[in-house]
């Protein structure tokens, strides 16, 4: 098991933070949502009953697990955006059919302690872990990007959502880019359904995701020096139907200034920051997305209810 640390050398990531929180319109970036104590509260929130989209997911890669693994095919390497927990990528693993497994994200103690799990529970499996923030630019390895080895990236859970559209086909054009002939990429996208269940699964009568959305203040009081007061914000997430995504927010309750450094921010009463979008596609809407950015399409499945998809696309 190795470590590949390329977030490092990205000391100016908080410089972003601080641009988008000056903006007209206030904004943070989701990825600000994920420090270990973020990706801790996203594990609690996959497992409540509102947030369906994990063990919806999970469903559809369990009934499908042979026909998955006959895409991915014996001997190759996994590279997986965003790993998190790995709860899926064990099911993969558990085939025997992969030799390497790469995942990368930007919560380094997280990656770290997950890498060395697996390794642990898979000792046949070369773990290279990468320390990265995806969204920005990406250079993997060479040697794991050897084109005579079968590659597939995975991206799971549907943060493909996160992305604006324009964002969403030049990420997926990367990924292709990235792969050789042959080489395919298993994504997970969350389906447009009705508002209600949309809205529910953002706003979890726990309030997981309500800690999970304030969490991302903590995370920029203590990295920045900011003095946020949560017990002045509240979390706010709605559906936006004419856009086909789920909003989160955080919204000032009382005018209030921010001080970030030497920068003092002003927030109106009920002035919100606009902390992540969740996009969700139809089948169709999404195939056209993933062929117009350089796939093939081979294979879609869903829950019987059209909850979730999973696709497997492949590059000529
Ligand atoms: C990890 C981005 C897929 O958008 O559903 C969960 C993150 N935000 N609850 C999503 C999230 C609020 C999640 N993704």
């Amino acid at each position: 098991m190795r470590i590949i640390d390329q977030l490092q050398e990205q000391n100016n990531r908080f410089d972003e933070a601080i641009e988008s929180l000056t903006a007209t319109k206030k904004s943070l970036q989701p990825k600000f949502l994920y420090d270990k104590y973020g990706s801790v509260l996203f594990e609690q929130i996959t497992q409540l009953e509102e947030y369906y989209p994990t063990r919806t997911e999970l469903s559809i890669m369990e009934g499908s697990l042979d026909e998955i693994l006959r895409h991915i095919s014996s001997r190759s390497t996994v590279i997986e955006f965003g790993s998190g927990a790995s709860r899926k990528i064990r099911m993969l693993l558990e085939s025997g059919m992969i030799d390497e497994y790469v995942p990368i994200d930007i919560s380094k103690s997280f990656l770290m302690e997950s890498s060395e799990q697996l390794s642990v529970d898979y000792p046949a499996i070369q773990v290279t872990g990468i320390v990265a923030d995806y969204t920005n630019e990406l250079n993997l390895p060479k040697e794991l990007m050897d084109a005579t080895k079968k590659k597939t990236v995975f991206f799971p859970g549907s943060t493909i959502g996160n992305f604006e559209k324009k964002e969403a086909h030049n990420f997926l054009s990367m990924i292709a880019a990235l792969l050789s002939s042959g080489d395919g990429l298993l994504i997970g996208v969350d389906v447009k359904k009705a508002p209600r269940i949309l809205h529910n699964a953002y706003n979890d009568k726990e309030g997981i995701t309500a800690k999970f959305n304030l969490n991302l203040l903590t995370h920029l009081n203590r990295e920045l020096g900011a003095d946020f007061n949560l017990n002045q914000f509240e979390h706010y997430a709605f559906y936006n139907a004419e856009l086909g995504r789920v909003e989160m927010h955080l919204v000032s309750m009382e005018e209030q200034v921010v001080t970030i450094g030497n920068k003092s921010i002003l927030f109106n009463n009920h002035e919100t920051i606009h902390t992540e979008n969740s996009y969700k596609y139809s089948i169709s809407e999404f195939q056209q997305l993933a062929s117009s950015s350089g796939f093939v399409l081979e294979k879609t499945w869903t829950d019987p209810k059209e909850l979730f998809s999973l696709h497997y696309l492949s590059v000529l």
